[in-house]
């Protein structure tokens, strides 16, 4: 029985990590952050200053471009760091700092610094709003083993999803807060819950997810109605012209936006979906003519579609001339998702080929239509993290010890999104 759990685990891990939406964000003199990621509160850059134009110290070897850590710590990449609880001149006295996320995130990794402070901190999520804060776990200074006397160490924190990453130091200003401020960050990725995901595979004979529709605008498949080559499609299914992080495709198919088919000639098309989305990935060919296109999403009305971003074409680095693109939308969730070119008919292929061309797509809910006991972080699965939190609590008794910050009273905080399971509070 052995090796068949083995490829059980192997195939969650698997499925999981291809869909991630993974952000990043590069603490420095200049921050390095992914696409809709916004930071609020955060304190001055170091070492070296930033705009306060501080002393230079040493963090954890980042003054002397050597870095204090250990296995399985990565390196930094640049010996920069911001602070949470900066110094400022104006004796400004707010301890924590924001990491607002396009998506909601269900699991953070910071490499931050444990140094002569108490840097010790908790990890919040919220919605934004000033009520709506979960606590994800603390990181207790004192309790961590150094080697160094300021060493950087990498911890990851998971729990239930939420927009607003919420970095808060607990202990008292250090003696050095005054100079250099208390908590430095070096870096941080985070990963976007996908708690439910569809997908939609077009070939001759579209596979579509269970609910899963697709309007009537949508051109023919190819290369089977009029050959050709799609991008490396058409004359041998091993070449298939893309780069990471595109992988490569399962069929060698794909159907028009825009085709030349009478069902398909106006230049958008259109999928619905059982529940509301709030993000697509979609696998698109940027060929010969002007493949740029926009993404709506809305309720399947004529008046209700909000944009989602725009795709540009002659913007794109391209290998080949024809090739193979992911790329990834997020926005206001919506039941029907719309795509429509935005370029100049094609003058020569056109009449043959059609326009754009989509090999497949998955698109993500934002709730998991299931209850799953065992749950915790609501993704519509049970896995290591799940256990990851139900260790964290482990032997908490809240009828003993009803001051552990873990125990939520529900009837004296009813509103507290702890309450709400997975399920967000005051939604139907
Ligand atoms: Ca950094
Ligand atoms: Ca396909
Ligand atoms: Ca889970």
């Amino acid at each position: 029985m052995k090796p068949l759990v083995f490829m059980c685990l192997c195939s969650a891990v698997f499925s999981a990590a291809a869909y991630a939406i993974d952000y990043t964000v590069e603490f420095g003199q200049t921050d390095t952050i992914s696409a809709g990621v916004t930071l609020s509160g955060w304190g001055q850059a170091e070492p070296g200053g930033g705009a306060e134009g501080r002393a230079v110290g040493n963090y954890g070897g980042f003054g002397t471009t050597t870095d204090n850590y250990v296995a399985p710590t990565t390196a930094t990449s640049d010996y920069e760091c911001r602070m949470v609880w900066g110094h400022s001149t104006s004796g400004d006295t707010t301890d924590y700092a924001d990491v607002t996320f396009p998506l909601a995130i269900h699991s953070v990794t910071l490499r931050h610094l444990n140094g002569d402070s108490n840097d010790s901190f908790n990890v919040y999520v919220g919605d934004g709003s000033d009520e709506g804060w979960v606590l994800w776990d603390s990181y207790d200074a004192l309790a961590a083993t150094k080697t160094y006397g300021e060493q950087w160490f990498e911890t990851t924190f998971t729990g239930a999803p939420g927009t607003v990453l919420r970095i808060d130091c607990t202990a008292a200003a250090g003696s050095y807060w005054s100079d250099y401020g208390q908590l430095a960050i070096d870096r941080l990725s985070a990963t976007a819950s996908c708690p439910f995901r569809y997908a939609v595979e077009f070939a001759d004979t579209d596979t579509l997810s269970p609910g899963v529709t697709l309007g009537d605008d949508w051109g023919q498949a190819e290369p089977s109605t009029s050959g050709g080559n799609y991008g490396g499609f058409g004359y041998d299914p091993e070449e298939d012209q893309y780069e990471a992080p595109a992988s490569a495709t399962d069929d060698y198919q794909c159907r028009m936006v825009w085709g030349s088919e009478a069902t398909g000639d106006d230049n958008q098309a259109t999928v619905y979906f059982p529940l509301a989305i709030n993000s697509v990935t979609i696998r698109h060919l940027n060929g010969y003519s002007d493949d740029s296109f926009e993404v709506f999403a809305g309720d399947g009305s004529e008046e209700g579609w909000v944009s989602w971003g725009s795709y540009d074409a002659a913007a794109a680095a391209k290998t080949w001339n024809e090739q193979w693109f992911e790329t990834t939308f997020t926005g206001t969730p919506g039941t029907a998702l719309r795509i429509v070119c935005t370029g100049e008919q094609g003058p020569v292929y056109w009449s043959t080929y059609g326009q754009l061309a989509i090999d497949r797509l998955w698109a993500c809910a934002p709730t998991c239509p299931y209850t799953l006991l065992g749950d915790l972080n609501c993704d519509c699965r049970v896995d290591l993290n799940d256990l990851a939190l139900l260790s964290r609590n482990w032997l908490i008794n809240c009828a003993a010890d009803p001051t552990n910050p873990a125990c939520v009273d529900c009837v004296l905080d009813p509103s507290n999104p702890a309450c709400c399971g997975c399920e967000k509070c005051g939604d139907d």
